[in-house]
């Protein structure tokens, strides 16, 4: 028999926690006991796993008894708080919350980039932030063929990013707009429906958000390209549930349209979808539920005199390839 791993999901009602559950299932990952974990609010509950009804119970210090691999999506704070218990227990913490994804013990993995960083864990192994897991996916290929020094981009963001909450006040508001009804913001700072806000978690001392600062200081962590320079700007759209991103990029050495195509053809988790004749590009519709980030828009950047610079337009689930497939694919690692 071969062996299976007791999991457990911290979070699980989330919309990350349940895509993770339904994740474990479709990859057929070997699952031995499935515990889940979420608040009080929701213990007593059940989810369906592999046909069978499971539990929800509320998340303790003792909850990790048992248990090989936490995967954790419920906010940063209780990550923190139930870290110790979780590898004092002896299971592999898998994160996907912001809190650990900076300290140097601590592995930030994305498998298509640097799966063996997972081998230096001390019990926690970090899954990146979303919209830097889906751009190091596309542009890691072409950093190994022509050396990336800058990247500038720009990301649409959807409200599945701030989870079920997120994803409810955009059906809502839009409902409401459409019925002339007043709306009332609750989630996001401003009204969603219909409209765009460039502000995605907190602002920092230099006027960027901590979102475009994942970006920055993420995407030099799992790439081990520290010289990276990046500037991005994180926008909020009225999209459910895949985040897409308008990358310029500048490459040391030349690189064509062509050559790009190529080597994205034949990257891991990468589909290229670039065929403006037929009409043909990502768009967050046709990435969603898709386990592969979608690339196009392919062409050489016209602002330049060289062929060291290449425009592209990327999209990709954000629950699934940036948070519960990454966080699942990392798992099946270890
Ligand atoms: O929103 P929270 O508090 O961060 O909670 C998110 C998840 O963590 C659980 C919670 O279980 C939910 O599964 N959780 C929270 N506190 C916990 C605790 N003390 C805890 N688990 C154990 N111990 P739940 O059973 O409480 O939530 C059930 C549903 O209710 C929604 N919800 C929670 N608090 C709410 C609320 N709705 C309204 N008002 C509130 N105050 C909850 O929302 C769930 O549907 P959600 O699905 O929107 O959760 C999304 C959260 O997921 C995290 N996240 C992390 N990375 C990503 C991400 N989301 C999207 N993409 C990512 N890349 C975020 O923390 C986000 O808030
Ligand atoms: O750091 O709201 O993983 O789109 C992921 C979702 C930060 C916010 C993270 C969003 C979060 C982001």
């Amino acid at each position: 028999m071969s062996k299976s791993y007791n999991v457990a999901v911290v979070g699980a009602t989330g919309a990350v926690g349940i895509e993770m559950i339904e994740t474990l299932e479709k990859r057929n990952f070997p699952v031995g006991n499935l515990r889940l974990l979420a608040s009080a609010r929701s213990a007593g509950k059940e989810l369906d796993f592999k046909g069978t009804k499971v539990k929800i119970e509320e998340l303790t210090h003792d909850s990790f008894k048992g248990i090989d691999i936490a995967l954790f999506s419920a906010g940063g704070d209780i990550s923190k708080e139930f870290a110790p218990s979780c590898v004092k227990a002896g299971a592999v913490m898998i994160d996907n919350s912001s809190a650990f994804r900076m300290d140097k013990e601590v592995p930030l993995v994305v498998p298509e980039v640097n799966p063996e960083d997972v081998k230096g864990h001390k019990g926690i192994i970090a899954n990146p932030n979303c919209s830097t897991i889906l751009m190091v996916v596309a542009v890691y290929p072409l950093h190994k063929a022509a050396g990336l020094k800058r990247l500038v981009a720009a990301t649409y963001q959807a409200t599945s990013g701030a989870g079920a909450k997120g994803m409810d006040e955009l059906i809502l508001q839009t409902r409401q707009l459409l019925n002339d009804e007043p709306i009332k913001p609750q989630f996001f700072a401003h009204r969603i429906g219909f409209n765009l806000i460039p502000h995605i978690d907190v602002f920092l001392d230099n006027m960027y958000t901590k979102e475009e600062m994942k970006m920055v200081n993420e995407g030099r962590k799992i790439m081990h390209h520290p010289d990276l320079k990046v500037s991005c700007t994180c926008v909020r759209v009225p999209v459910m549930r895949a985040h897409s991103e308008a990358l310029n990029m500048e490459f040391a050495n030349e690189i064509t349209p062509e050559e790009v195509r190529a080597i994205l053809s034949k990257a891991p988790g990468v589909t290229v979808v670039d065929d403006p004749a037929a009409k043909k590009y990502p768009m967050p519709v046709d990435a969603s539920g898709l386990y592969n980030v979608l690339a196009g828009r392919i062409r050489q950047d016209v602002s330049r005199d060289d062929k060291r610079g290449i425009d592209m337009f990327i999209s990709g689930d954000q629950l699934l390839k940036g948070a519960a497939l990454n966080a699942v694919q990392i798992a099946e690692i270890l």
